[in-house]
């Protein structure tokens, strides 16, 4: 019996500073009106996807940067989504920025959460790989400032029964970790959901576009083949205010191929019927982590952070 899910990743263009989120949710209840009509059963939109990549821009002000934070979800301005969900029986994936308050303390997470056909928040992650620096830094040409403006999330890579499958989360930098995928595979995930903002140029480095776009396949396509899962990667893409994020979102099969793909940098579905059973054959040969796997044979691991290097 195929368990077929038909999964679209909606990219979206580029968000500017002046967007208002209204503006933004608009296109978004569009590209969910297509999907629905493409009979979407769930619907991928990026990392950070209401605002425009703010962590490119040094501030000091606690109350300029809590503006582009979220304090409730749902919220006025993201209600039309959920409605969405629930009109068009289609569940969601949305990435935003997260202000919260636990045990009587404000705290800011890169978050992303899925929304089931009920319109229901059926899950959450918060970012942990969070990229770039926490101070402003003269040497780069664009800041990249997560470290200033999140904190490190305090979920872990935890995995959910979801549209009858079992479903992961992670967020842009965590797909560039290997670790991400394996603690989510080690809980038998059958599609990891991501969405990132990726710049084009690399801050620090002259390495060329075509690199960073392999990269981000690359990340994708041996996170999805050595877990034998399926992963979707949404982009938000695109000219931000001068500042290019790239695009290349994906659907990729269980055995590492690339199923679908945007074209464009601009607002755009990609969609393809994602058949989880897919995910067992891998599970149940190569990647059957009880009879394959040998962590008793690995050597110890002295250290869990930086790197230990042998003795000269
Ligand atoms: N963006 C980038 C990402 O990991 C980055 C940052 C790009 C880091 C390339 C290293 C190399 O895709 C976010 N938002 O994490």
């Amino acid at each position: 019996m195929a368990r077929v899910i038909t999964v679209g990743a909606a990219q979206l263009g580029p968000v500017e500073k002046s967007e208002s989120r209204t503006s933004v949710v608009t296109r978004m209840v569009r590209l969910m009106e297509t999907a629905k009509r493409k009979r979407c059963d769930l619907l991928v939109f990026p990392e950070l996807a209401l605002t425009t990549f703010f962590p490119r821009w040094y501030m000091t002000d606690q109350a300029e940067i809590d503006q582009w934070f979220e304090a409730e979800m749902p919220n006025c301005d993201t209600e039309p989504l959920f409605d969405m969900a629930r009109q068009s029986n289609m569940a969601f994936h949305l990435g935003y920025a997260e202000l919260c308050t636990e045990s009587d303390q404000t705290h800011h997470y890169n978050s992303a959460i899925l929304v089931n056909k009920h319109g229901e928040i059926a899950a959450k992650y918060r970012k942990i790989h969070l990229p770039g620096h926490d101070e402003f830094d003269p040497n780069r040409e664009f800041q990249h400032l997560e470290k200033r403006y999140f904190e490190v999330g305090n979920l872990g890579f935890p995995v959910w029964r979801f549209l009858g499958g079992i479903f992961g989360m992670c967020i842009c930098n965590d797909r560039r970790w290997p670790e991400t995928y394996r603690v989510m595979g080690l809980q038998g995930v059958e599609m990891v959901i991501l969405g990132y903002n990726t710049p084009t140029t690399n801050s620090q480095s002259n390495e060329a576009p075509h690199v960073r776009a392999f990269h981000n396949l690359l990340s994708m396509q041996a996170g999805a083949y050595q877990n034998s899962t399926w992963v979707v990667g949404v982009a938000k893409a695109g000219n931000e205010d001068g500042h290019e994020l790239m695009g290349g979102s994906a659907i990729i099969a269980p055995s590492g191929e690339l199923v679908a793909q945007c074209l464009t940098l601009d607002d755009e579905l990609a969609i393809a019927d994602c058949d989880l059973d897919a995910t067992i054959f891998g599970k149940q040969t190569i990647f059957d982590f009880g009879r394959h796997r040998r962590i008793e044979h690995y050597g110890i691991i002295t250290q869990q952070n930086g790197v230990t290097l042998p003795p000269n």
